[in-house]
């Protein structure tokens, strides 16, 4: 039998492929195209409307610098809210930290969730953790409306802002975000390839800045996302994302497989074609 490839293609220039060898999931949901298969050497994978969202071989490097560069250095984090994450890694990493009392999780596609706990086991590790509560709804309505107590971390882990996830990235949304954070909150994001999707990190810098006193994005390896590198940026109205409160950043190194408080201040470093050419 020929060999079956799947490929993310990026705009009309860049194929990311991996050889498949087992369909698991492959399904319309009321909100996009479900596959989750089994891979050549990445393990389990998961793909929303054709991008890749998670694979089991490399997920650690994107969701612990997703969490933990916040969860290290944000003076409270009792309450956290992750957006989207439908996977469960951006939750499983939050809830690492002994100090969180409630990490509420807005996800929008139930069927994705189904289809990571039966399928992404060794990803979603904190489903029945009892500080998880798990919402299926709409993370752009929910900070919006919510009257709920304000939070101290709040993460978005979505997919790429294209077609219907823009919304997830645009100047209504962060406020919504700035309205539910506690004052001395941080708000974290993926922001994207700073390479490949140059225009479009660039773009989110600037609206996050609309409404944040602070933005610090920072770098590191996502490998299937766009070429390998990845950025994500804190925003907040004035933490120093420098400041790692010790204890913490001990205790969440000694778990984590990629992340330490030296990957932590190399991340934050800005590349100088960045720096000094941005557009
Ligand atoms: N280019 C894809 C970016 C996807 C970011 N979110 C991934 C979800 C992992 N929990």
């Amino acid at each position: 039998m020929a060999d079956e490839w799947y490929y993310e293609q990026f705009e009309n220039h860049t194929r990311l492929g991996m050889r498949v060898k087992r369909h698991l999931v492959s399904e319309q949901s009321d909100f996009q195209q479900i596959e989750l298969f089994e891979a050549e050497r990445y393990g389990r994978v998961l793909t929303l409307d054709g991008v890749y969202q998670t694979s089991e071989l490399e997920e650690y490097f994107y969701h612990e610098m997703l969490v933990h560069p916040t969860m290290t250095s944000a003076p409270r984090i009792r309450r956290a809210l992750v957006i989207g994450g439908g996977d469960g890694g951006t939750a499983r990493e939050v809830l690492k930290h002994p100090e969180v009392e409630t990490c509420v999780m807005v996800e929008i596609d139930a069927r994705v969730v189904e289809a990571c706990r039966a399928h992404l086991p060794t990803i979603g590790t904190a489903w029945h953790d009892p500080r998880l509560d798990l919402r299926i709804g709409d993370g752009i309505a929910f900070v919006k409306e919510t009257d709920i107590e304000p939070f101290d971390a709040i993460f978005l882990d979505g997919s790429d802002p294209i077609g219907p996830n823009t919304g997830l990235y645009d100047e209504a949304f962060y406020r919504g975000c700035a309205r539910v954070l506690a004052p001395d909150g941080v708000f974290a994001l993926q922001s994207e390839s700073p390479f490949l999707m140059r225009d479009i990190f660039l773009q989110i810098q600037e609206t996050l800045g609309q409404v944040f006193e602070r933005v610090d994005p920072y770098f590191g390896p996502a490998p299937i996302y766009g070429c390998g590198m990845w950025s994500w940026t804190c925003a907040s109205r004035g933490v120093d994302p420098m400041a790692m409160v010790t204890g913490r950043v001990e205790r969440i190194e000694a778990q984590s497989r990629y992340y330490n408080r030296d990957i932590h201040r190399g991340a934050f470093a800005v590349p100088n074609d960045l720096r000094h050419d941005p557009r």
